[in-house]
């Protein structure tokens, strides 16, 4: 894809940090579920925690397709570098972006930006996961503060984030309409972490439960009106997906490169596996897919910088580039042969992070619901 010149150094910049910085403890941080700090800080002094965000408020000043272009850098090393990332600056930070007034972002953004704050976002429940609308913790006013009482699963960076933004309902019966969204600071008496879960995959990454228990919030805290939560974080959600599809194929990219390493440097039958057929028939498959998968990330993300819809697009990348990112990582297991399922080479790790993608942050399912409901003009 032609891009801009400003595009090939902003990515040369973060590459050379991917390769010489995250690569080299992207095995250490999965086997041992260790969570990146210095990475966090190094991402901080070079500006990439809040790429999209304008100056004024901490940011890089740049835009959404830089921001996806990190992204898919970062992943193509160390998947769980790069759901931090994602996390902290689509799902942390977007929502107060969007939609918080200038009092809240100028308390918020700034130490989400300069990384001296983590930032999360709690959405999912242990009974609404793909049906947002069906959130179940609840937030009732009482003079100035809300009580807020329930339970999240599953939240990227939860248990070791200080601003995280979360939904709450003000009855469940409302659906959709009741929902609002709040920021609570760790800290307040009544939220706590509860346990961080051991998984398949991204496991230098943190996924944890969080606790409100008669937490109370001030009324500061919410962010838009009553009742807007669902909508701010389902726009939320739109960007988000395109930073999930750029570490899918950040992902894919580093499996395709790891598996071009290993077909020139290894033969079979005395002859280099690059020059065989079937290989070279999977390298050219897992290429084009992968080529495939940047456009329509780029595209969705030229869209939103170009403040036209977007919806569509966001999810047919992320649908599109978690599909091709599990076939593209299981065939560079196929080309590694019994290689490829040892830790000797990362292709193993990149499948088990690559799965993640199409569950999160709205599963396939879901994405072709919403290319559908876009389709058929719901
Ligand atoms: N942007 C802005 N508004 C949106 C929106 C979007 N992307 N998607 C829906 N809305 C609005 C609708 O326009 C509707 O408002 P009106 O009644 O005023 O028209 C309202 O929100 C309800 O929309 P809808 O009826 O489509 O909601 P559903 O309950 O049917 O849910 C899906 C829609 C399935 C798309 C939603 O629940 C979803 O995305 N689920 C997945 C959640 C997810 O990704 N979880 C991952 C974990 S968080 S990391």
């Amino acid at each position: 894809m032609i891009l801009d010149e400003r595009y090939h150094n902003f990515r040369a910049k973060v590459k050379d940090f991917a390769d010489k910085e995250v690569a080299p403890r992207a095995k250490g941080l999965d086997q041992k579920g260790e969570f990146p700090w210095d990475l966090v800080k190094r991402m901080a002094e070079l500006e990439l925690l809040a790429i999209y965000l304008p100056k004024e408020y901490g940011g890089a000043g740049l835009d959404i397709l830089s921001y996806a272009i990190a992204v898919e850098e970062v992943g193509r090393v160390c998947g769980s570098t790069g759901i931090f990332l994602a996390a902290h600056a689509s799902l942390g930070i977007f929502p107060i972006y969007f939609a918080g007034t200038e009092e809240q972002k100028q308390k918020w953004l700034a130490p989400l930006a300069k990384g001296e704050k983590i930032g999360s976002f709690g959405l999912t429940e242990p009974d609404a996961g793909s049906d947002a609308a069906a959130t179940q913790t609840t937030a009732k006013l009482v003079g100035e503060e809300y009580v807020v009482n329930g339970t999240k699963r599953f939240i990227t960076s939860g248990s070791i984030a200080d601003i995280i933004v979360f939904t709450a309902t003000k009855d469940p019966l409302l659906g959709y309409p009741g929902i609002s969204a709040f920021v609570v600071e760790k800290g307040t008496p009544g939220f706590s972490p509860g346990k961080d879960e051991e998984k398949l995959g991204l496991r230098g990454s943190i996924t944890s439960e969080l606790i409100f228990e008669d937490c109370k919030i001030p009324k500061q805290n919410l962010l838009g009106n009553e009742g807007d939560g669902f909508k701010i974080f389902m726009e939320t959600l739109d960007g988000g997906r395109i930073s999930i599809g750029a570490l899918a194929l950040g992902i894919a990219q580093g499996a395709l490169d790891a598996s071009l390493k290993f077909a020139k440097e290894n033969k079979k039958s005395g002859k280099p596996l690059y020059k065989l057929q079937n290989i070279q028939s999977m390298i050219a498959e897992m290429a084009t897919n992968v080529e495939a998968a940047r456009l329509l990330i780029y595209q969705a993300a030229m869209l939103k910088d170009n403040n036209k819809p977007f919806t569509k697009e966001a999810a047919m990348a992320k649908y599109y580039a978690s599909d091709i990112g599990t076939k593209v990582t299981n065939m560079a297991i196929d080309i590694h042969g019994m290689l490829g399922i040892t830790d000797q080479y990362p292709v193993e790790r990149f499948l088990r992070d690559e799965k993640l993608m199409e569950i999160g942050e709205g599963t396939s399912e879901i994405q072709k619901i919403v290319i559908a409901r876009k389709i058929l003009g719901k």
